[in-house]
């Protein structure tokens, strides 16, 4: 079953048949042989999609932290929609324009003093997005430039591969514990099918934040290079991962993720109530409020 403006995997033809190039022009000089190029750039995120190459380049800009908010997150998910619908597109690499920031997650403050009707709307967005990332037929490539709390690492797990810059000041991990929230079954299940049930286990009770190298030991990322390699090493990797037939490569992810979004989306009127009568608590407003005033103090 797939949601509603979600394509199965297995539906996109093969994309070795997709983009059908014609071979440069003898009269092309070398130097010009540039590949086609197009880019949307919505308020917070900017796409550029190569079209020779297949690979789109999208950077999250929205300071100053790349927070998720609704705005946010419909952008992500039209931005995805409008390249899994273009053929010529058959990976995606993300990343932050935003320096040490790759994203902070769920914005904290539109899950506080807010209506029903808003929580609604918000908490769709949120599984959309991961509906659409974690469901994509495209390759997925995180190019974790910074840090990456809880939503950020929903982000970075949904992705086919991870390749963290090896800065110990960045950290990853789902913190929800933290803010006294609790991860979503969603979320709990991306971590788990990425680091197994035991690290996830004990990384989410506890809301823990692992600084980059502890990220790559406990498998959350599988790479660590230097910053200023990242987006190198991250156009190597979508190279190799494109360099299979995609429908083979496609099938395999739907049979390796159908089960875990099949889940989500059986359940996800459920979820959204469940979402919203959690936020919604005296008890969990304060927990929200106290962590944001958290953040403002020690900024101080
Ligand atoms: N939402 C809203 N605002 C945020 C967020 C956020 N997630 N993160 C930071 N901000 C705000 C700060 O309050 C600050 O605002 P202001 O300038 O008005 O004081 C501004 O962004 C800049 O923040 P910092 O000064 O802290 O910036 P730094 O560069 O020092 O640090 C960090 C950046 C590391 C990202 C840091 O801000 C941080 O740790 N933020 C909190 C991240 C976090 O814990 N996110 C969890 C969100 S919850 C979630 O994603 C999943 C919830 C799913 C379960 C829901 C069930 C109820």
């Amino acid at each position: 079953v797939c949601p509603p403006g979600v394509l199965p995997l297995c539906c996109r033809p093969p994309a070795w048949d997709r983009a059908t190039r014609p071979p440069p022009s003898p009269l092309q000089p070398p130097g010009l042989l540039l590949a086609p190029c197009r880019s949307f750039s919505n308020n917070r995120i900017q796409v550029e999609l190569d079209e020779s190459s297949g690979i789109a380049m999208m950077k999250f800009k929205s300071p100053p932290v790349n927070s998720l908010s609704l705005e946010f997150l419909t952008e992500f998910s039209i931005s995805l929609e409008k390249l899994e619908n273009n053929r010529a597109c058959r990976g995606v690499i993300i990343t932050s324009a935003v320096p040490k920031i790759f994203s902070s997650g769920l914005d904290i403050t539109e899950m506080c003093g807010k209506s029903m009707e808003h929580y609604t709307e918000f908490w769709r967005a949120v599984q959309e997005m991961w509906l659409r990332l974690y469901g994509s037929s495209m390759v997925t490539v995180a190019a974790v430039n910074g840090s990456s709390p809880a939503g950020g690492c929903l982000v970075a797990l949904s992705c086919d591969y991870r390749i963290m810059a090896e800065n110990p000041k960045f950290s990853i991990g789902l913190n929800e514990a933290q803010l006294g929230i609790v991860a979503p079954f969603w979320f709990k299940d991306t971590f788990v099918n990425v680091v197994g049930h035991r690290i996830a286990e004990r990384s989410l009770q506890l809301g823990s934040l692992h600084p980059a190298p502890e990220a790559h030991k406990l498998g959350l990322v599988d790479e660590l290079v230097p910053e200023e390699k990242l987006m190198e090493k991250a156009s190597a990797v979508m190279a190799q991962w494109l360099a299979l037939p995609d429908h083979a490569r496609q099938l395999t992810k739907t049979m390796m993720r159908k089960a875990v979004l099949d889940r989500l989306v059986a359940h996800r009127e459920e979820d959204i109530k469940n979402f919203i009568t959690f936020v919604s608590k005296d008890s969990i407003q304060k927990s929200l409020r106290m962590y944001m005033e958290m953040l403002k103090k020690r900024k101080s």
